[in-house]
């Protein structure tokens, strides 16, 4: 079976890995055995300032759960990323920039990363942030992104960076959330050749009625667009800068203590602010990024991630840095002006490592091949690939056209809330299937249940859980502690419930089969079914929608809403075309609807609840398999809707 194929490690890479086969299994096995001897000595990658003696302390038990990790110990994650370098790298690049438009590059080494931090840091200071309060970044991809979130880690201030696609209002949601008195921006950001109004949404963000805690926003000069400015509570950060120390000394961190925080969107209720704290994390960001990449000391390492998520601050940010590499950050997206530009990238900067999203290699392959007939790509090593199945046709063109078949493909499975990556080949160790993500990461303990939660052995397919901590994972949900309790550890007690689906096939390796709750995928950006049903019924015109994925062939999957009017309301284009622009400002624009079907009535339980496994049957225009409707209040209803699919 093609699918099935099996990828041999190239010699190239296997001469000169930094794991084998036989050392992955014997380092594995060591790690679930003993996990606090494993950690003790893994944990000894990054600088403590105090070193620990305590290394685990976890339990999975929803009526006792704890997670700690390395506790007694102290340190500093931007001393981690920066200062740890000065004396043997400091003349070494930390970030490679390429902006929108290719002509626009700008290097920076470790010294000079180091002493923008610095300065920042103080300017922070001044304005009066403290450790422990909450940072609001919303910002383009600039170094001075990286330089902002570190200097909030040098003082021990928690940043929450927003992404840019996100609308005023869901900036102000997250601001609300966090109590975030300062929030720091740039006047634009430019992607694809189009300006986004960065200060202009954080104006209308901060003009909610809601948002009463900033006092101050920080404003990078990027594109020198026209911005409004707010006496008294806007501050250029270059007039900051000009006035600040170079020196900053940074601050004592617990290992517990909260590094970051990164909202995210769950099956259910508003989005989730993510904690993540300082040790644990920063041992397993740097650890997953060394052996996952198989990192060497030369590498230019891009990850096309936009630092406003997960992937972004792990593999971009705080584990490349940790481990002292030469990062390339781009400001626009890799297929502008021409599906050419990645290939170009990567041979103008001598990329030896490439982490990127299926979506962006599908939108490219959509091309065609003839696009790379210029490409290169001699530099390339390692290949990876995050954020939603890779389908073996896009794994095999990535593998031919990108990397010449020289290159391992790391297929990594993770998520928001684990921090670092938790499934995953290593490039000298693990043989490939195209569509696996493999085997798990040293000290992950992943398993597959039924519905009942019971295990399941051998070859199997169910949900995805986890059995035992790691050290990068999500310690707690911002303010609602017993939220994270529900959602992680509720469903399947003793486990860590990912909420996705999983196939482990007869060599014990992982096939992620997609979410099983009512979380959407689209391009690799991870939405709530529910969010977006929420924003559609805030509508005046709208009395109930429902919202489900559907195949779509670049983004993986698109977003179906069935929308019910209110009586008298009449259907037509202008309010769909209304309805769509009303979401992107409710969220933005990552979650405006792909389609909307006008829907009189929706296929609900006696109960009243909406059964999606029909609507996503319909939208799939999987409508001979529909299942059984017995339990439908209304079997009608379906027929309804089909003929209105069957018309679209
Ligand atoms: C890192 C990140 C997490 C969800 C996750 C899963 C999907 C991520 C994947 C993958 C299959 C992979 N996902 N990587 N599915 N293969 N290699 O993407 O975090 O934004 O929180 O999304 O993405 O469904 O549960 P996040």
């Amino acid at each position: 079976m093609k699918a099935q194929s099996l990828y041999k490690i190239p010699s190239t890479i296997a001469d000169n890995a930094l794991v084998t086969d036989a050392q992955y299994k014997k380092m594995y096995q060591e790690s679930i055995i003993n996990p606090n001897g494993f950690w003790r000595e893994h944990g000894k990658r990054i600088d403590w300032i105090k070193p620990y003696s305590q290394i685990k302390k976890t339990s999975f038990d929803a009526h006792n759960l704890y997670i700690k990790w390395f506790y007694d110990g102290t340190l500093n994650a931007s001393a981690n990323c920066l200062d740890r370098h000065l004396q043997h790298d400091e003349h070494k690049l930390a970030i490679i920039w390429e902006g929108d438009d290719a002509n626009k590059q700008r290097n920076l080494t470790y010294s000079q990363l180091h002493q923008q931090v610095c300065q920042f840091a103080n300017a922070l200071l001044s304005q009066g942030v403290r450790r422990g309060n909450v940072v609001t970044i919303y910002m383009p991809m600039i170094p001075e992104t990286i330089v902002a979130m570190l200097a909030c880690a040098r003082i021990g201030a928690i940043h929450s960076v927003i992404f840019g696609g996100f609308s005023p209002d869901s900036i102000a949601a997250r601001i609300i959330d966090g109590a975030s008195k300062v929030v720091i921006t740039a006047d634009e950001g430019v992607r694809a050749g189009r300006t986004i109004p960065l200060k202009n949404n954080v104006d209308e963000a901060l003009a909610h009625p809601d948002v009463q805690c900033v006092e101050k926003v920080i404003v990078m000069k990027h594109t020198a667009g026209p911005i409004n400015w707010v006496n008294d509570r806007d501050i250029w950060w270059e007039s900051l800068i000009t006035t600040a120390s170079k020196h900053c000394p940074f601050e004592e961190m617990a290992a517990e203590d909260p590094l970051f925080l990164l909202y995210t969107s769950g099956s259910t209720g508003s989005p989730k602010g993510v904690l993540h704290t300082t040790g644990g994390y920063m041992v397993y960001a740097a650890m997953t990024h060394e052996y996952v990449f198989d990192y060497k000391k030369d590498d230019i390492y891009w990850c096309t991630a936009d630092v406003g998520w997960i992937t972004g601050h792990s593999y971009m940010v705080y584990g490349p840095l940790a481990n002292g590499a030469t990062i390339l950050m781009h400001e626009g997206v890799p297929n502008y002006p021409s599906p050419s530009r990645l290939g170009e990238m990567i041979d103008r900067h001598k990329v030896t490592t490439l982490y990127t999203a299926p979506t962006l290699i599908r939108s490219i392959m959509a091309e065609g091949k003839d696009k790379f007939s210029h490409f290169d790509g001699c530099s390339l090593r390692i290949l990876g690939s995050v954020g939603e199945p890779i389908n073996p046709e896009a794994w095999r063109w990535y593998h031919e056209v990108i990397g010449k078949q020289a290159c391992p493909i790391v297929d990594t499975w993770w998520q928001t809330e684990t921090g670092g990556i938790l499934i995953t080949p290593l490039p000298g160790a693990t043989e490939t299937k195209p569509g696996s993500a493999t085997r798990p990461f040293f000290g992950v303990q992943p398993a597959i249940v039924d519905n009942q939660g019971t295990l399941l052995e051998g070859k199997s397919e169910g949900n995805l859980v986890i059995l035992d901590s790691w050290p990068g994972q999500m310690r707690t949900i911002y303010g609602d502690h017993d939220r994270f309790i529900l959602t992680y550890f509720k469903t399947f007690n003793g486990m860590y419930c990912t909420g996705d689906g999983a196939k482990r096939d007869e060599d014990g390796y992982y096939w992620i089969t997609g979410r099983v709750d009512d979380v959407i995928n689209v391009a690799g950006h991870r939405l709530g079914t529910a969010e977006i049903e929420s924003a559609l019924v805030a509508h005046p015109h709208v009395a109930e929608a429902a919202v489900v994925g559907y195949p779509h062939d670049i983004k993986g999957q698109g977003i179906y809403a069935y929308v019910t009017l209110n009586t008298g309301v009449k259907e037509d284009e202008p309010l769909m075309q209304e309805l769509i622009r009303w979401v992107r400002k409710e969220i933005g624009s990552i979650a405006s609807p792909d389609l909307i079907q006008w829907a009189p009535d929706l296929p609900k339980t006696r109960s009243g609840k909406i059964m999606r496994r029909f609507l996503r049957k319909i939208a799939a225009n999987e409508i001979t398999q529909l299942g059984d409707a017995s339990t439908l209040a209304d079997p009608s209803v379906i027929d309804a809707l089909i003929v209105t699919r069957l018309n679209k």
